[in-house]
């Protein structure tokens, strides 16, 4: 894209922004893809030559704990060398600002939370901690009881027999993230949507706006009369429904975009 066609869009997406009331923001992996961390989709997105929708279901749990473990542990290990980057800081500030913001993030690495008790410093972080609608890789949660509880250390996966086990009932513990097929927390949902529905600009950043139902995020607040910015490199299913689509990194577009807003 032209520069000055990118400067364009980002003078419109700052002035939708600088006169919302409200904004939800929503991120997906790509916001964390200049961390490091892998993407889902696309060459990136594979491990071993499994694809996400093959290991991140309960079937493939149920069929093959010690596979599933695998990638997981595979992953931690790959975000615990992770930091933030610009983009998840811009968003930090952005949301400890004036404005009243919502992040709503897709991600499970827990890096919109370092960056916002980084960016907060001695303040309240809590408006710039996320809502992580599909759990967090750092904590696991019981197969079978209600047992659950934060967890960040390597995981043993050389046979089954020493995979995690719960505490409480011997059952075998999982990562405490949501899978396909599986219903997302209601409550952390219904959030999601509530502060979609009444925010004047929703700003999607990294996501392929593919997986339901945090893809239709978005669309709750174009349906309640706001506009949608997207940042992303790509196309996506949103693109053509954005009033302004951003090309490009969001470590470069986030800062930019939010450094011309904040006093
Ligand atoms: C950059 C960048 C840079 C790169 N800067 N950007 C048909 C139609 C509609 C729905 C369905 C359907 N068939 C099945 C469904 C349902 C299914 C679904 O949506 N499937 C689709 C694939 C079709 N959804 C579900 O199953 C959900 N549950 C559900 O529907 O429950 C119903 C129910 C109700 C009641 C009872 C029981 C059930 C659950 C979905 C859970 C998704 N889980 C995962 C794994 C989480 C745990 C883990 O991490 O291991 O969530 S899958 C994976 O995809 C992960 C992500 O959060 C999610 C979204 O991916 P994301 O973040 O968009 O990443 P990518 O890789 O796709 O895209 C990266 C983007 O970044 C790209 O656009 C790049 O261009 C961009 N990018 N560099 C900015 N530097
Ligand atoms: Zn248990």
């Amino acid at each position: 894209m032209p520069d000055h066609e990118q400067d364009q869009g980002l003078q419109e997406a700052r002035a939708l922004l600088a006169s919302a009331r409200k904004v939800c923001v929503l991120t997906g992996a790509g916001v964390s893809a200049e961390s490091g961390v892998p993407t889902f989709r696309g060459e990136e997105g594979l491990w071993k030559s499994f694809r996400a929708e093959e290991l991140a279901t309960p079937h493939a749990f149920r069929r093959d704990p010690r596979t599933v473990w695998e990638w997981y542990d595979w992953r931690r290990g790959r975000i615990r060398g992770c930091v933030p980057n610009p983009g998840h800081y811009a968003l930090a500030r952005l949301a400890l600002g004036a404005r009243s913001v919502r992040i709503v993030t897709q991600n499970v690495d827990g890096l919109h939370e370092v960056a916002a008790r980084e960016a907060a410093g001695s303040r309240d972080p809590s408006p710039a901690l996320p809502l992580e609608v599909h759990g967090s890789i750092f904590r696991v949660r019981c197969t079978s009881c209600t047992y659950r509880i934060p967890h960040r250390d390597r995981v043993r996966t050389e046979s089954e027999a020493v995979l995690p086990r719960c505490p409480v009932c011997g059952s075998l513990l999982r990562p405490d993230v949501v899978w396909f097929g599986e219903a997302l927390d209601s409550r952390v949902l219904e959030e999601a949507f509530e502060s979609a529905r009444g925010a004047s600009v929703c700003l999607v950043a990294g996501t392929s706006a593919l997986v339901q139902p945090a893809a239709s995020v978005p669309l709750a607040t174009l349906e309640g009369g706001g506009s949608v910015v997207e940042v992303n490199p790509a196309d996506t299913p949103l693109t053509s429904m954005a009033d302004v689509a951003l090309r490009g990194p969001s470590g470069e577009i986030l800062p930019r975009l939010v450094e011309g807003l904040l006093p």
